[in-house]
């Protein structure tokens, strides 16, 4: 397998956990063949969120960010595979749901910016960051799927 893997961290953010569109979320990164490594559904502090948007505390609505964050339960997940990164943003649409296609998890579930149902890390070096903040090593899963061969040439 010639397969590079990378790993992204996504998470269904509150709204999107109460408007039950976590089992969604999911089907979409299963079944373009990504695989899950980690997962947890957790209430996360307030104080939590701050480190996780800590490059945007300048912004005016980062304390109504932080806030609505840590409303509610999230759904945090690693998910692992080629390229996964760039496409799992692809996937979720633009940042506000107005300007993301329709097709795009973001452009499919959901209207303003500050209810946008779901994070995904924007680049190699913050998902590497965001999933050293979220999970502990032993919180992972080895396994390999059994369609791994169907998926990678
Ligand atoms: P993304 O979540 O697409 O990586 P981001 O990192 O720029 O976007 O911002 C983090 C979150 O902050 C975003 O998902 C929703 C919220 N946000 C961004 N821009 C906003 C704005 N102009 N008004 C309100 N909330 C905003
Ligand atoms: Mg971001």
């Amino acid at each position: 397998m010639s397969a590079e893997m990378e790993r992204t961290f996504v998470a269904v953010k509150p709204d999107g956990v109460q408007r039950g569109l976590c089992g969604e979320i999911i089907k979409r990164f299963e079944q373009k063949g990504f695989r899950l490594v980690a997962a947890k559904f957790l209430q996360a502090s307030e104080d939590h969120m701050k480190k996780h948007y800590a490059d945007l505390k300048d912004k005016p609505f980062f304390a109504g960010l932080c806030k609505y964050m840590s409303s509610g339960p999230i759904f945090a997940m690693v998910w692992e595979g080629q390229n996964i990164v760039k496409m799992g943003r692809m996937m979720l649409g633009e940042t506000n749901p107005a300007d993301s296609k329709p097709g795009s998890i973001r452009g499919d579930f959901c209207i303003q910016v500050g209810r946008n149902i779901i994070h995904g890390s924007d680049t190699m070096e913050n998902a590497k960051l965001e999933i050293a903040l979220w999970f502990k090593p032993e919180e992972f899963v080895s396994y390999k799927p059994c369609a791994q061969e169907w998926l990678y040439e």
